[in-house]
């Protein structure tokens, strides 16, 4: 075994019993045994404070747990796997700053992003915090400069438009909070969001938009990321089109990044550039300077809200007893059905319209980060970890694919959201949405039985086929309504469950060394299409094969 010399954290310890020989795991297998079978109606019939003890509030979240395939005792025997997996030493070796993302050898402090200017974050001996916020307030002062038509393009004109050139974590944060958070933007400003290497984005995001009037935001955590520097250079030829002289890009170039000498080199001014630190992970980074097109969507009092959100889960999460802890119950929970149901997939369900993106958005941080199949030791797992995310806003999502969350073979946890309040109340638009998801919730949970269907006067050959299994698992997320703090909340609720679940499976749930061979190959082929000889390639036969079909075709 091969192990690393960074491997020492306090939370070494706790990890050194492989987890299939955890004791509560052990327990956690031979409970299932006998829950397996275990019907949700009966688990509720008979316990009428179930609801009431399985519901929980934090940070302006209301989670009902109750409708989960599991008893107290479950709860209790999750509970033990957390502790002797050192979930808790874990999370506050995170809080102190210490190098938990062993691989990479970083910090990992994206809670400091959104720290209140009297908290305190160590890395290496320094308080961050200050740091953050002077980067906030620049970006305040450029939000506002922009926003109040003071900025200017290359011909005087006030900057109307903002695309963020940007990719994975430097692009999906940002799009799904201004989707998210749209009610709050600027209705006469353009945002828009290129990070696909696909010349149709960059041609679609600027179609239309005048170049004396757009700014662009290149964000990048390394400023070397091949999409974002192809987009960011067409992005330049584009305004140099109209603009002509090179000096006028200062005006249109603004750049998010930790390489100030790359951001210098590309001709963006350093003054216009705006940092963030390496122990922020890419899929974590919303809350740094990453964010900047939101707070220019948003203002920079809104963007403080959202901060705020994220805030008061970060300190439920460090201070409540994992019993009370909502980001330590969903991610318990998860691990429940991942590992002892062998279920695949979760499927978020948000039903608000302005969610849409979050799926995506979870996508990443989840699979990015618990997508992994070594342990901290450098030993393969003998078990599953992240179960894949997915998911549409609902009701849409009822209309194509539910029919396999209620009737298929597959069993499939559901994190449904919803809200009292909606933000463009429209007629009962809003009862009926909410109707549906706790019709949904009540009917995967409980289903209708054969009698049922049948008492109907459904003609027996029909009866299997409008039957409904029932004892399908949720989760009920419900918030007042969609607000930044409420959306900063939502986010931190997710990623300390997938911290949750990557301590348990004792993963680094913060590198993501999958990415890499892609790219290197990528970078190889790259030069081999345009290459003028048909000698030299040297892959397998089949892309040998298909790399020679695209010359001809490109020819
Ligand atoms: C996220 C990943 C990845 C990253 C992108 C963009 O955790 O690290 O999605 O955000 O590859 O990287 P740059 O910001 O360096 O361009």
């Amino acid at each position: 075994m091969v192990v690393n010399k960074n491997l020492k954290t306090a939370a070494d310890g706790d990890t050194k019993i492989a987890l299939p020989r955890r004791s509560a795991w052990q327990a956690l297998t031979r409970h299932h045994e006998t829950l397996r079978t275990r019907q949700l109606r009966d688990l509720f019939a008979g316990d009428a404070g179930r609801a009431e003890r399985f519901q929980l509030e934090a940070a302006g979240l209301f989670l009902d747990y109750s409708k989960h395939r599991m008893t107290d005792e479950t709860m209790t025997l999750l509970f033990d796997l957390a502790r002797q997996s050192g979930v808790e030493a874990r999370r506050d070796a995170m809080f102190a700053g210490e190098r938990i993302n062993l691989t990479e050898n970083r910090s990992v402090l994206h809670v400091a992003l959104r720290a209140a200017p009297t908290d305190t974050y160590m890395v290496d001996g320094q308080n961050v915090v200050p740091e953050v916020h002077q980067v906030l307030k620049r970006m305040a002062t450029l939000a506002n400069s922009i926003r109040l038509g003071q900025w200017r393009g290359y011909t005087g004109e006030p900057i109307r438009n903002v695309i963020n050139i940007g990719i994975g974590g430097s692009d999906l944060g940002p799009v799904m909070a201004y989707e998210a958070l749209r009610h709050y933007s600027r209705r006469d400003m353009t945002f828009r969001f290129v990070s696909n290497i696909d010349g149709t984005d960059f041609t679609e995001a600027v179609h239309g938009l005048v170049p004396a009037q757009t700014l662009f935001i290149v964000s990048s955590k390394t400023f070397t990321t091949l999409e974002t520097m192809t987009n960011a250079h067409s992005a330049r030829d584009w305004l140099l089109r109209s603009a002509k002289d090179p000096a006028h890009t200062a005006r249109h170039f603004v750049a998010v990044s930790t390489n100030a000498g790359a951001v210098r080199e590309f001709g963006i001014d350093p003054a216009n550039m705006f940092g963030f630190w390496d122990w922020v992970g890419g899929r974590y980074s919303m809350d740094s300077a990453i964010g900047l097109s939101t707070m220019l969507a948003v203002g920079p009092d809104n963007f403080a809200r959202l901060l705020a959100g994220f805030r008061a889960m970060d300190q439920h999460f460090r201070t409540a007893p994992l019993e009370k802890n909502m980001p330590v119950i969903m991610g318990l929970l998860a691990v429940w059905y991942n590992n002892f149901f062998g279920s695949q997939t979760v499927a978020v369900l948000p039903y608000d319209q302005y969610l849409k993106r979050f799926p995506a958005y979870l996508q990443q941080l989840t699979m990015e980060s618990n997508g992994k199949s070594i342990t901290l030791d450098g030993t393969p797992v003998d078990y599953q970890t992240g179960p894949i995310f997915w998911g549409e806003p609902g009701t849409n999502g009822q209309h194509s694919f539910y029919q396999l969350l209620h009737q298929g073979t597959k069993l499939v946890p559901c994190d449904f959201i919803g809200f009292s309040r909606s933000l463009n109340p429209l007629g009962n638009h809003h009862d009926l949405l909410m109707a549906n998801i706790f019709a949904q919730a009540e009917a995967l949970a409980f289903g209708k039985t054969a009698a049922e269907v049948k008492a109907e006067g459904t003609p027996d050959w029909l009866v299997p086929h409008r039957t409904f299994a029932g004892n399908r698992p949720s989760n009920v997320i419900l918030a007042e309504v969609l607000t930044p703090e409420v959306l900063g909340a939502l986010v931190a609720l997710y990623e300390h469950s997938v911290f949750t679940q990557g301590a348990i499976f004792s993963i680094d749930s913060f590198d993501q060394w999958g990415v890499e061979l892609g790219k290197v190959l990528a970078k190889r082929i790259g030069s081999e299409l345009s290459a003028a000889t048909d000698s030299g390639l040297t892959h397998d036969v089949s892309t040998n094969a298909l790399i020679r079909r695209y010359r001809r075709a490109r020819a």
